[in-house]
């Protein structure tokens, strides 16, 4: 049975098989978690960019993605917590405008990210806040979008057994809980 949790903590070293990260179309891991992400792994941020160019023209044959497409690099140094792979996915960007069209894009990219990961057999998943930061979307309906997109997941899940949604600061998590009222 899946369950979905919400936890406050640094992605870059959260140990889960498969952690998403939230890329922009290009893969280039410039700013935010992308960016954390990359140097993490890699040691070095332009490193993980090529990786990742590389294995999107080789995954997909093109050199961007849309919402929902994904591309899969391995996590060399994050191994040392477990980590086996990173699931790049494109959220939309709000600039603090939220409609439903910006909501579907977020469904496609986490819908995106969670069935790759079962293809690849993985059983833990963790996501960051797609979208919330750089992307200007506000937080309360990223996380109702997450919970969503994850129970409408339940029914199709073969290897997941546990999603969770990664928050960074100690504010973003507890806003986070009270979106559920989970506080
Ligand atoms: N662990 C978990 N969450 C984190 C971490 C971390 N180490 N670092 C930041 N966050 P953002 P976006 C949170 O801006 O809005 C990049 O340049 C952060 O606090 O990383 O989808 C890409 O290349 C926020 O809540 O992603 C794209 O161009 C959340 O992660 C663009 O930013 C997402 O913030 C994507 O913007």
């Amino acid at each position: 049975m899946l369950s979905f949790e919400i936890v406050r903590g640094d992605i870059t070293r959260f140990p889960v098989e498969a952690i998403v990260n939230a890329a922009n179309k290009y893969l280039e891991h410039g700013g935010g978690v992308a960016y954390a992400i990359a140097r993490a792994a890699a040691g070095n941020v332009a490193e993980y960019i090529r990786i990742s160019k590389e294995a999107m023209r080789e995954q997909l044959g093109k050199s961007s993605i849309e919402h929902g497409e994904v591309v899969v690099t391995p996590a060399l140094r994050l191994e040392q917590y477990g980590i086996r792979y990173v699931i790049h996915t494109v959220g939309p960007y709000c600039g603090g405008v939220w409609d439903g069209e910006r909501k579907e894009k977020l469904r496609k990219a986490i819908l995106g990210a969670l069935r790759k990961a079962d293809e690849l057999g993985v059983k833990t998943i963790a996501f960051p806040a797609i979208s919330a930061g750089i992307y200007g979307c506000p937080l309360e309906e990223v996380v109702r979008t997450f919970k969503e997109t994850v129970e409408e997941f339940l029914k199709e899940a073969r290897s997941i057994e546990k999603v969770y949604l990664v928050l960074y600061s100690e504010e973003t998590y507890r806003m986070a809980l009270e979106v559920l009222g989970l506080r």
